[in-house]
């Protein structure tokens, strides 16, 4: 121990508190200062990574609550209209390169961290990921909080503060396995629990009639605390919050006479409820009891933020509490349907605790929120059924009725008498619920019914009385003999189960509806919300998603930023993307060629050591790196990857040497990404990719010409070491399927060239880079219907070199597990999951036949690097900074308000 203080560096260096400093000495005693005196492990004369990752973070959190406190000091007093980024997801990733490179404090904190002996890099791999998001949605909302702070918009993030985030997942030989996330394993220091802050969550209950209004009584109560994640800004003092929730009970819900005659169970029952809201991440809603929790979360969030925010709005007003200046005021964001019951919340709270009329109320709750679409899926477009609903929350239930009918009143007043019933069959909330009297008395007589089949009475069992009525009729046209028929189907028919439909009431309720690009926004107005787009034309409007270039480029790729500011002059481009562009006109500058080729090959070789100490595998630096990391799901369409990788080491076995090494370059493929611990025939896919990899790794005949790699546990931190080694990135979903993505805008970001299907942003990265920078293949999203409808009229002639790959699966090449299954949803005819309802084997042709346009590019490096050249070139568009912009301008109503 002796010996080893006199060489530790960290020795000489004095604990002193300097939250402020920004030199070397200052920041190292800083952080030896919070070493000693805000320790979070025992006292050890070894500084060792841990602690110093904890006392470095725990130094610079100083100077993040500074700007933090300063920035709510300033928008107190600015008073100006803010935006509630509301969303179930964030996905932060770690925190301590952000805050060095956000700060502009990296240079001292290395040097800082020197002086104790240790290099910032291996400090900040100490953090655990962040990971309180399924995918993209998650990591958006991330994305938008730096822009928000950036660009000194006032702004608050809200989520949940799930004890255990998304899944850690192992690779083993049986493909994908999950294990429990610990994020707050050793703390969180970036963290500030505000003790102070808490409200009140209630469930369940019954609504009685008061007085003056409707009470909402009994039920179970929770509360919830906050917890603020300060968010620098880059090159401005402002730092915004996001606020995370976490759920406990209160000390005088602990049952201590139960306790004490040693149930112990039922004196913590309210602290386990409470407590297990905010366990885990999107809990498996399969059961009854899992979807209950699921709406309990996204309750707690509503509700809590929602308190939060009026308690400001009083708080600000001062005296001069005027309601209907709220949305001057308060910009709420709802991040998808998940925080739906912020709508039906703040009516209740506006109608019920501060006696406004419905009327006052419905207004300035529209004028206030905005909801935001992420997916077409239609499995993925919320529904609650109404039993669990009106069990959980039976105020909202009223309030939801109440929209509901006032909505069918306005639709009637829109459309012919004759669309009615269907229309408010497609676009009222509640579904199969039967209509209100004052509904049914503005539908048109029913004509006379022909005969009810059997089949037809659970369709139109909604229509109720009316049903009933018209059905009498009926019998008395068609005389006896049908009398007789109607006997035998009398059996009462399987009422369908009724739903509220959260999509619904979010484009009734919100202001502004959007997508997330353009194509998607198109759909959004043609497809999916068609009858509302009807209604409210003005009310659509398309963001395209952009990602903050901090993180995705200056920060995670040192190397290019270095390039680029050398060829475009200065670093403005990390604050203003669109001098990017400025690059093209050296792209065919050899010297500037040469220097991308070194910032790229630097990258390469991080990522083929991370390889090696992940995998085990070795791969060369020099071999096309061709990456796709997304969620694992059927429509993004990982098998067509791997079926492709297939395909070429099925025609590189049947070669010659020579002739392998004239037709391929070497390619490392490499996957990374989890699937739902459920999703079968996701995992499936991830077992096939292993197999694969297990199979082509190691046969000696191939080498270095194809190597295939599943990265294990994929997430952000993983995402900023694979996107700046990138040459070739996949974006191959089914067209029309993909929303937008955001991964495909930091692979381009970082110069990597993209291989695509026209879906999502795709389409406007590739009008932004050119057609020649840009690998297209595929089925349009305007084919795709007719593409299933001619499969499943058995007019599909599938290409014999996709038979062949499945062949290949089904002999064993890749072992002997059973892909059946996996393979039997590329066949028959019809259905989801069936028929290749994901077209692979449609585009399976077209797909091998442009990654042959691949290879051919790549063999010619100063054509691929200008190919590389132009795509960050051409990125420009796709910063949040952009988005942001267009979301305060369009919907929010807000400006930037810095700090002096
Ligand atoms: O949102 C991203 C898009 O870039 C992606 O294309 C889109 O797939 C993604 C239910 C979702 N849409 N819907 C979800 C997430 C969690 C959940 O429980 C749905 N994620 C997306 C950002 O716009």
């Amino acid at each position: 121990v002796a010996e080893k203080a006199e060489t530790d560096p960290a020795i000489d260096v004095k604990p002193e508190a300097n939250p402020l400093s920004t030199d070397a000495n200052g920041i190292a005693s800083n952080i030896k200062f919070h070493d000693v005196y805000t320790p979070s492990f025992s006292p050890s004369t070894k500084f060792e990574l841990k602690q110093v990752y904890v006392a470095t973070a725990e130094s610079l959190r100083d100077a993040l609550l500074q700007r933090w406190n300063e920035t709510y000091k300033h928008f107190t007093k600015e008073n100006a209209k803010t935006i509630h980024y509301l969303s179930m997801e964030f996905l932060q990733g770690r925190a301590l390169l952000n805050a060095v490179g956000n700060l502009e404090l990296k240079d001292e904190y290395t040097e800082a961290l020197h002086k104790l002996g240790h290099d910032l890099e291996a400090v900040a791999e100490q953090e655990p990921d962040a990971a309180l998001g399924n995918g993209g949605l998650g990591r958006l909302a991330s994305c938008f909080l730096d822009s928000l702070s950036t660009l000194n918009y006032p702004a608050w993030g809200y989520g949940l503060r799930y004890k255990y985030g998304l899944f850690q997942q192992t690779i083993t030989t049986d493909g994908q396995k999950e294990q429990c996330e610990k994020w707050l394993e050793m703390g969180y220091p970036w963290e500030i629990p505000r003790n102070d802050i808490s409200y009140p969550v209630k469930f369940f209950g019954k609504v009685v009639d008061s007085y003056d209004g409707k009470e909402w009584v009994g039920g179970e109560t929770v509360s919830a605390f906050a917890y603020d994640v300060p968010i620098p800004g880059f090159r401005t003092k402002n730092s915004i919050s996001l606020r995370l929730w976490s759920t406990r009970a209160l000390p005088e819900d602990f049952d201590l006479e139960a306790f004490n005659a040693g149930d112990y169970s039922k004196a913590g029952q309210a602290h386990a409820n409470a407590e297990r809201i905010c366990y885990v991440l999107y809990p498996g809603d399969a059961t009854e009891e899992g979807k209950l929790l699921r709406l309990k979360q996204q309750y707690t969030l509503c509700s809590a933020s929602i308190q939060d925010i009026i308690a400001r709005f009083k708080e600000r007003s001062g005296s001069v509490l005027k309601w209907d200046a709220l949305p001057s005021k308060v910009a709420i964001q709802m991040n998808d349907t998940h925080p739906t019951l912020c709508v039906p919340e703040l009516l209740r709270i506006l109608i019920d605790d501060e006696g406004l009329s419905w009327d006052e109320a419905w207004k300035i709750t529209q004028a206030t929120v905005a909801y935001t679409n992420h997916t077409v899926l239609p499995e993925a477009l919320e529904k609650w059924p109404l039993s669990a609903f009106q069990k959980l929350l039976p105020r909202h239930v009223q309030i939801i009725e109440t929209i509901d009918e006032q909505f069918m009143n306005f639709v009637a007043s829109k459309v012919e008498k004759e669309e009615l019933e269907a229309k408010i069959a497609s676009m009222r909330i509640l579904e199969n619920v039967d209509l209100p009297a004052s509904i049914q008395s503005l539908l048109p007589p029913k004509p006379v019914v022909e005969k009810v089949k059997k089949g037809l009475k659970a369709a139109t069992q909604f229509v109720g009385d009316k049903f009933k009525s018209a059905d009498k009729e009926g019998e008395e046209e068609e005389g006896e003999e049908e009398e007789e028929e109607e006997e035998e189907v009398e059996v009462v028919p399987e009422k369908p189960a009724s739903t509220v439909r959260m999509a619904n009431l979010c484009v009734i309720a919100g202001h502004a509806v959007n997508g997330v690009a353009s194509i998607h926004s198109e759909i959004v107005k043609e497809e999916v919300f068609n009858d509302f787009y009807k209604l409210w034309p003005e009310k659509f409007q398309n963001k395209t998603n952009g990602v903050t270039p901090r993180r995705w480029l200056a920060f995670c790729n040192p190397e290019l930023s270095a390039v680029i500011t050398k060829w475009l002059g200065s670093e403005e481009w990390i604050l203003d993307t669109e001098q990017l562009a400025g690059l093209r006109n050296f792209a065919d500058n050899k010297e500037l060629q040469k220097d991308w080729k070194q910032a790229k090959i630097a990258r390469k070789e991080k990522l083929a050591a991370y390889i090696e100490a992940k995998t085990g595998y070795t791969i060369n630096p020099d071999a096309l790196f061709d990456i796709q990391v997304k969620r694992i799901h059927e429509y993004k369409r990982q098998l067509l990857n791997i079926m492709g990788v297939i395909y070429r080491y099925q025609k590189m076995k049947k070669m010659t040497p020579k002739e392998r090494a004239a037709k391929y370059v070497p390619r490392v493929v490499m996957f990374g990404g989890k699937a739902f611990a459920t999703y079968w025939q996701a995992k499936r896919i991830v077992k096939l990719i292993t197999d694969v990899a297990a199979t082509v790794n190691n046969d000696t005949d191939i080498g270095d010409l194809l190597k295939v790699i599943m990265v294990p546990d994929y997430n952000v931190s993983v995402a900023e070491v694979l996107i700046p080694a990138s040459e070739l990135s996949q974006h191959i979903s089914t067209a029309g399927m993909e929303a937008s993505g955001t991964s495909n805008m930091k692979f381009s970001m970082n110069g990597c060239v993209l291989i695509g299907t026209l879906d999502g942003a795709n389409v406007e990265i590739r009008e932004e880079v050119g057609d020649d920078n840009f690998f297209l293949f595929g089925a349009y999203a305007p084919e795709i219907a007719g593409l299933r409808a001619d499969r499943e009229a058995g007019k599909f002639v599938p290409d014999p070199r996709f038979e062949d790959v499945k062949n290949f699966i089904r002999s064993g090449a890749f072992g002997d597990y059973d892909y059946s299954e996996l393979l039997g949803a590329l066949e028959g005819n019809t259905g989801y999951g069936r028929g290749d309802y994901f077209l692979v084997g449609h585009d399976f042709p077209a797909y091998i036949e442009c990654q042959d346009k691949v290879d051919e590019a790549y063999r010619d490096q100063e054509k691929w690097t200008r190919m590389s050249i132009m795509n960050t070139a051409g990125s420009f568009k796709f910063s949040s900074d952009r988005t942001i912009h267009e979301y305060a301008k369009e919907i929010w109503d807000i400006v930037p308000s810095p700090v002096a």
